[in-house]
């Protein structure tokens, strides 16, 4: 498929053969303090305005590609999902300070501080798992934005031997990761894997518009940022972590993280090499679990990095953009290179993007 796949830092297409069409345009390359730049759990991404127009629109909505499968569910079928989905929790409405002062990655637009009030909701105590999403997929027959395209980005670290010796490109600033052909959901890991045994784990390669439909048919939807933070942060104040300051109090690790020196040595300190079944590691006080680390996970909000400090109620982001907000970083970060399993830190892709370590979860205003 004619594509050109892009970095935020570096905008690079390697092999002209796969990518025939398309004049890869250089991006500017803001200045990032160190620690961010090549950051391997971050700035992946689709180039959205290089896609040729028409394999965008016979499935551009994802209203279409769902809804009619929706309405054919037995009753019988949809008790089956509705056991299937996740619990809620309600996290009670109030008054935070969202982002900080003291910012780990200030490019991210981690600062200022500043003074948020979010209404009550409902949210998803986990991430969505593989088998609540092909339970979606089940009722609906939705196909998701990496399966029509034929490809997503997986980390090197987990493909096979054999997958990996096919491809023949890399990201320039992030060799690690590889555009895969035949990587979706079903094939996490690249075309060889499958799913079977890990049901219980966040799904993974779905874009945006992919999130928003599992939501939808869910009576749910995303998160907006200042709702992910205000969750994240369990109630506590000015803390990193969704259970304190420390990343590893008593020694127990409380996030599916990266231990050891990235890309290359993977020490699974934690138990876990890649993602963990969702709710391996302690819910923070709301009773959320993996708000850090496991998949990042999609919000509703537009990027941008530059945020008003007058007080806020219930923001929604800026009203359009080019990339999305994802939140939490995943099982690939390590303060080395992606110090941004903290609530305050955030990241960016397109909306199209899709990658093997980024999932999402639902929220909902009332009881579901
Ligand atoms: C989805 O359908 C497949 C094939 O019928 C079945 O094996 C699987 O258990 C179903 N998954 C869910 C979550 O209902
Ligand atoms: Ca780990
Ligand atoms: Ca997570």
């Amino acid at each position: 498929m004619a594509r050109c796949l892009a970095l935020f830092f570096v905008f690079t297409c390697v092999n002209r053969v796969l990518y025939t069409r398309g004049s890869c345009g250089a991006r500017s390359e803001p200045t990032v303090p160190q620690g961010a730049a090549g950051c391997g759990c971050g700035n992946l991404k689709r180039d959205a305005a290089l896609e040729p127009v028409e394999d965008r629109t016979a499935s551009a909505d994802p209203d279409d590609k769902y809804s009619r499968g929706a309405n054919e569910r037995s009753s019988e079928a949809q008790g089956d999902e509705k056991k299937t989905q996740s619990q809620m929790v309600l996290i009670s409405g109030g008054q935070f300070l969202m982002g900080t002062d003291n910012p780990g990655i200030a490019a991210d637009g981690e600062g200022p501080q500043r003074l948020v009030h979010v209404d009550s909701f409902y949210m998803d105590i986990q991430e969505v798992t593989n088998q609540q999403f092909q339970s979606f997929v089940n009722a609906t027959a939705y196909i998701t934005e990496a399966e029509t395209f034929g490809d997503s980005f997986v980390f090197e670290g987990i493909l096979s031997e054999s997958v990996k010796n096919q491809i023949t490109q890399a990201v320039a600033a992030a060799p690690w990761w590889l555009p895969v052909k035949g990587a979706n959901w079903r094939h996490p890991d690249g075309p060889d894997s499958n799913i079977a045994n890990i049901l219980a784990h966040p799904v993974l390669h779905v874009s945006w518009a992919d999130a928003v439909a599992y939501c939808s048919w869910a009576n749910r939807r995303l998160p907006t940022e200042a709702e992910w933070e205000y969750a994240c942060r369990g109630g506590l104040k000015d803390r990193r972590y969704p259970w304190g300051n420390k990343l590893n109090p008593k020694g127990q690790h409380y996030a599916n993280l990266w231990q050891g020196d990235f890309p290359n040595h993977n020490s699974a300190e934690d138990g876990y090499i890649k993602t963990s079944p969702v709710k391996s590691f302690p819910a923070n006080a709301f009773g959320l679990y993996d708000m850090a680390g496991n998949a990042w996970e999609w919000t509703s909000d537009w990027w941008t990095v530059h945020h008003t400090t007058d007080q806020q109620h219930n923001p929604t982001g800026p009203p359009s953009g080019t990339d999305k907000v994802k939140k939490g970083g995943s099982y690939m970060c390590h303060k080395s290179y992606c110090y941004r399993y903290r609530c305050e830190a955030r990241s960016q892709n397109t909306p199209d993007s899709t990658a093997s370590n980024l999932g999402f979860r639902c929220v909902s205003r009332g009881q579901q």
